[in-house]
């Protein structure tokens, strides 16, 4: 763009500013127009379908953007059909379920919780170290405790049928190698955005099936799993959680979308990124999902397979995404 064009759009931009009736540039403080539908919500795989429509139910009796990321997800925690979140979740090598969750607003707020037993709705917690304590993240036994501190109850350690068949399969070999595949790739992240522009994001999973014992994975890492931030926009990750800590996943698509990349730009960035970062990508998943503030959309995964939910208050639909293997 000219230097002469820059300046008229900024100066047009900037008396935009004082014309009553489209504040709403003002209130974005990015120099694009809204694209997107508001409220938007998107989360990761098919079951971001049923997850999408509990925070647009949420949304609509009156919840804020926090309350509809966290009550999706929580539909997800119950999905006896889910077998990478919730306590029916597969199990690590030891035959122990343990689950990471974390959660994030706009405004820097944040909580998580990581390697926790016995809490059917780790999300609930992970908003409660956000709400009620002055850290932002609890692991293990502590997490245990501060569940039970704040009055959830402890559920019976005892594996999901299908958890308990797949884990007495596993055990005849007990090779430890993470598969490309849905069904081992189930985490949900969801990020969304209200109707004032207004972002959070949530995420949980019972992280890789038959992991080491106290293996903790992106999902509660803030800046991995999940990154939000009311200037710029929000991201969350699915997949191999070892390859997306290591390029810190959501917050670098965060950033790269504050310097101008596009969401989709940004999610594709941050998958090269990963995968000049990882050895053997022919056997790492991972996926982006992320929205910038004028409510545009991006997703990118590494190999084919990966999928994302979108909904407003008046649609959901289901959306294939690219990837680096099949763009
Ligand atoms: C993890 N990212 O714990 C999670 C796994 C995942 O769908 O996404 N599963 O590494």
């Amino acid at each position: 763009m000219s230097q002469r064009r820059k300046f008229i759009k900024q100066s047009l931009m900037g008396s935009a500013l004082f014309i009553p009736g489209i504040t709403a540039i003002a209130e974005a403080k990015t120099p694009g127009l809204f694209k997107g539908e508001k409220p938007l919500i998107l989360s990761t795989w098919n079951h971001g379908l049923p997850a999408n429509a509990a925070a647009v139910k949420k949304l609509k009796a009156g919840g804020n953007i926090v309350d509809a990321v966290e009550t999706g997800v929580r539909d997800t925690e119950l999905d006896m059909n889910n077998l990478s979140v919730g306590l029916q979740g597969l199990p690590d090598r030891e035959g122990i379920t343990t689950l990471d969750a974390s959660i994030m607003s706009g405004d820097g707020s944040c909580g998580s919780v990581a390697f926790v037993r016995q809490v059917k709705h780790p999300i609930t917690l992970a908003r409660m170290v956000m709400e009620n304590t002055p850290h932002v993240m609890l692991a293990g036994e502590g997490a245990r405790q501060f569940a039970i501190a704040q009055g959830m109850p402890m559920e019976k350690e005892e594996l999901s049928p299908k958890a308990k068949e797949a884990y007495e399969k596993w055990k005849v070999t007990s090779k430890y190698k993470p598969i490309i595949n849905i069904e081992n790739h189930d985490t949900i992240g969801m990020i969304g955005m209200d109707a004032n522009g207004n972002l959070a994001g949530s995420c949980t999973t019972s992280g890789l099936a038959y992991k080491m014992h106290g293996r903790v994975g992106d999902s509660p890492i803030i800046g991995a799993g999940l990154f939000v931030d009311n200037e710029v926009g929000a991201a969350t990750a699915t997949g191999l959680g070892e390859s997306i800590i290591r390029i810190c996943g959501s917050f670098l698509i965060v950033e790269l979308m504050r310097q101008g990349r596009t969401p989709q730009e940004a999610c594709e960035e941050a998958v090269k990124r990963l995968i000049s970062k990882n050895k053997n990508i022919s056997d790492i998943q991972a996926g982006f999902l992320a929205i910038n503030k004028e409510g545009e959309v991006g997703a990118y995964a590494v190999h084919p397979g990966f999928n994302y939910a979108k909904a407003t208050l008046t649609s959901n639909d289901l959306i294939d995404s690219r990837s680096h293997f099949n763009p």
